[in-house]
């Protein structure tokens, strides 16, 4: 049978295909071309903090960012910070190729004083050489946050990257920076690339259809809000991020150590004194005051806002959504010490290495110590995790003393009593396995055609 198609449709055509391509979402590699590992390099750098190589830009590219002082790597920082001659950081790929640029992916995190983080960057790109001329392809404005910002670019063929740094948050010392990635744009002209952009496209939509159903509560689980709570229960419910209070959330606590539930990294532990190790955190105990028997609580050794953290996972170390995280404070330490604001990041990835994404800041609630000796429970908005990590940034009843950091109540430990974690369900969350299971397809999908692609071009 031949089709004849409408005149009128012929007439449509050549508007009606660059507005559908343009519709879609941009599809990007998986390979971080700018990784050291992958063949990246850093070609030069127009100054070192101090020039002291614990801050090269080498570690720009290194895989990895600071996060505690286990960390391999501080990341880079310059010597200066000069507004008006600004310093660069240029880049280059394996065997000198010219990449077609589609995503920049840059952390912040460095274990210098935030005002030194970088904040507004520019891109730009050169066909020719690592001395230009070079174009600007994109101005990006970082959060001052130790997680990894993804910025879509409009895929660009580059040679070299010269990174630009317009500003930081507010030093005159330096500007710094933990991580660099760079992702190809994949082609939808070729028959595979095009078909990797529709199913990208078509699991985002089902991304957004599932945020739609989470946010109007259609799901199964509890509802939790201050009236379903148990009476006997004194509990602060605090809405994180605009939680709207109708997150329908699961009934069993996933961090327990019953239900699978696991410490993986932690900072440090008070005297190396195992009754006060991070394990105490997901033990289902709690300290009490009043008789003294129970468990301990975490403790650290030491506290300095940021550097103290414990990072945990679930049974199988299989991939959650979180909808409900609940704290409590109560330790066998002197409340000088406990946890007040506690930051909480998120990864489908590496429980070393992330990325991380900010889930949010949580706040332990009330000025004496039996207000703070309650479950405080804290909706967030749902978030896939398969690590959770808990980075503490603040202790005690929040005593403001002169000269001295507010954060700090105590400089000798930080500690918390236990920490539980819930699920955001829909109906039983069908919809998210099966998003999973797509996007898995996804992936291999876009590593088959790496290959594919770099078996074409050795066999030429
Ligand atoms: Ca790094
Ligand atoms: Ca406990």
């Amino acid at each position: 049978m031949k089709r004849i198609f409408h005149p009128l449709f012929l007439a449509i055509l050549p508007f009606a295909v660059p507005l559908a391509a343009s519709a879609q979402a941009r599809s990007t590699d998986t390979l971080d071309i700018a990784a050291r590992a992958n063949g990246g390099r850093v070609i030069a750098s127009t100054s070192t903090l101090d020039s002291d190589k614990a801050y090269s830009a080498d570690n720009l590219i290194d895989g990895t960012v600071w996060s505690g002082p286990n960390s391999k790597t501080r990341g880079w920082a310059s010597d200066k910070f000069d507004p008006i001659t600004h310093d660069s950081v240029i880049l280059g790929f394996a065997g000198n190729r010219v990449v077609n640029i589609g995503k920049i992916v840059l952390n912040p995190s460095t274990d210098l004083p935030r005002e030194r983080w970088a904040k507004d960057v520019e891109v730009q790109t050169s066909t020719d050489t690592a001395e230009g001329p070079w174009t600007p392809v994109a101005q990006i404005s970082l959060k001052q946050s130790a997680s990894a910002q993804e910025f879509p670019i409009l895929p660009t063929p580059a040679r070299f990257v010269r990174l630009v740094f317009r500003s930081n948050y507010g030093s005159d010392r330096a500007v710094a920076l933990g991580e660099v990635s760079l992702y190809e744009a994949i082609d939808t002209s070729d028959p595979v690339g095009g078909l990797i952009t529709r199913l990208e496209g078509a699991i985002g939509d089902l991304r957004r259809y599932r945020e739609v159903q989470l946010e109007s509560g259609n799901g199964g689980g509890q509802t939790v809000s201050t009236g379903a709570l148990s009476p006997a229960t004194v509990q602060l419910v605090q809405l994180i991020d605009g939680g709207e209070g109708r997150v329908p959330v699961g009934k069993t606590n996933i961090a327990l150590t019953r239900n699978g539930g696991k410490i993986v990294a932690y900072s440090s532990i008070f005297d190396n004194d195992a009754s006060f190790g991070p394990d105490k955190l997901i033990d289902g105990d709690n300290f009490n005051a009043t008789t003294g028997k129970g468990s301990n609580g975490w403790a650290s050794q030491g506290f300095a806002p940021n550097r103290e953290y414990v990072t945990l996972g679930f049974a199988q170390d299989r991939t959650h959504l979180i909808g409900k995280i609940v704290l409590n404070a109560v330790s066998n330490q002197s409340d000088l010490r406990w946890a007040r604001r506690v930051q909480v990041q998120a990864t489908t990835g590496s429980f070393k290495d992330g990325p991380w994404k900010d889930v949010a800041a949580l706040n332990i609630k009330g000025k004496s110590f039996l207000e703070r000796s309650v479950n405080q429970e804290f909706l967030v908005r749902p978030v896939e995790a398969k690590y959770l990590r808990f980075i503490f940034s603040a202790n005690g009843p929040g005593i403001v003393l002169p000269n001295a950091d507010p954060n700090i109540n105590s400089d000798r430990s930080v500690s918390l009593g236990e920490i539980e974690v819930y699920e955001a369900t829909t109906n039983n969350d069908q919809l998210g396995s099966l998003i999973s299971r797509f996007s898995s397809v996804l992936s291999d999908l876009k590593t088959l055609r790496r290959k594919m692609q770099d078996g074409a071009a050795t066999t030429e």
